[in-house]
Order: C-alpha cells, then sequence, then structure tokens
C-alpha cells in the first residue's frame, strides 16, 4: 500500500448517534479520499487481535466489548501525509485533551468511546487497511 494510505474506523459509538455522515463530510472537507470503505461489524477474535497492543492494558476486555457491539464503518483514506494529517483532524485519544475542531472533540464522549480511529504509523495503516480489505475493495 502507498504511503500516503492510512486507516480509520467510524466506531460503534459514532454510528450508533447517527454521525456517520458529519463525519464523512469533515474527512472530505479536509482533504482526504475514500479508497476503500464498507460497514461492517468486529467479532471477538477480529478486535481482540487489531488491539492485540494492548491485550495487557486494563481497559482491553471493554475496550473489545466496545468494538463488537455494533457496526462500524472500515476506510483507507488517500491524501500526501495522509497518517499525520489524519491524526491531527482526529486529536487526542481523550475527548477532554482534543483540539477544537477535531472530530474527537467534536463527537467523541470519552477515552474510552472515542468515536473514531486513526492509524499511528505507515507500516499500521497498511497492516490495519489489509485486515479489513481484500485487495479487490481498495480504488
Ligand atoms: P488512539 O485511538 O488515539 O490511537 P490508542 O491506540 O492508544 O489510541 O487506543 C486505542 C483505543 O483504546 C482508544 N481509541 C480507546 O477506545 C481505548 N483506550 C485507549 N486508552 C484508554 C484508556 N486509558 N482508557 C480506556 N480506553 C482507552
Amino acid at each position: 500500500m502507498a504511503t500516503n494510505r492510512t486507516f480509520t474506523m467510524l466506531k460503534p459509538d459514532a454510528v450508533e448517534k447517527g454521525h456517520i455522515g458529519a463525519i464523512l463530510e469533515k474527512i472530505a472537507a479536509s482533504g482526504f479520499r475514500i479508497v476503500a470503505m464498507k460497514l461492517t461489524q468486529m467479532t471477538k477474535t477480529d478486535a481482540e487481535t487489531f488491539y492485540a497492543i494492548h491485550r495487557e492494558r486494563p481497559f482491553f476486555p471493554d475496550l473489545v466489548t466496545y468494538m463488537t457491539r455494533g457496526p462500524i464503518v472500515a476506510a483507507i483514506l488517500e491524501k500526501e501525509n495522509a497518517v499525520e494529517d489524519f491524526r491531527a483532524l482526529i486529536g487526542a485519544t481523550n475527548p477532554v485533551d482534543a483540539a477544537d475542531g477535531t472530530i474527537r472533540k467534536q463527537f467523541a464522549t470519552s477515552i474510552s468511546e472515542n468515536a473514531v480511529h486513526g492509524s499511528d504509523s505507515n507500516d499500521n495503516a497498511a497492516i490495519e487497511g489489509a485486515f479489513h480489505f481484500s485487495g479487490r475493495e481498495v480504488f
């Protein structure tokens, strides 16, 4: 996958509250092109694998329950400097620390239900994109 791509999920809380359209609009308005997208639901195994890095953290069981409780929107986004620019657009992990104008400031309710995911490196963007999409689903 090209290095100018990142992977995102609009998480179950954002989907439940009907924020898919508003968040996608913000993403598009910030210059990201959607090259793959679907509504899907993670299984327990999916979430445990995706968040394996957090396996030993005290919040891990709650994180898996949260991420599997309903559908998510998974997408691959393209833009110059995509990973860094998208992390800036979503804001800090904890919405109370997120800057004004960020997606988490506007749509997240807590550190554990923070509306949106963004890859933290080019390598993870490629791994996470491939976790959710086959080659023929990426344009
Ligand atoms: P980010 O999503 O900003 O990259 P990560 O990768 O550190 O943050 O955390 C992944 C997810 O785990 C977060 N989006 C959040 O749902 C949950 N999480 C992270 N840190 C905490 C925490 N201290 N307490 C509760 N949940 C957390």
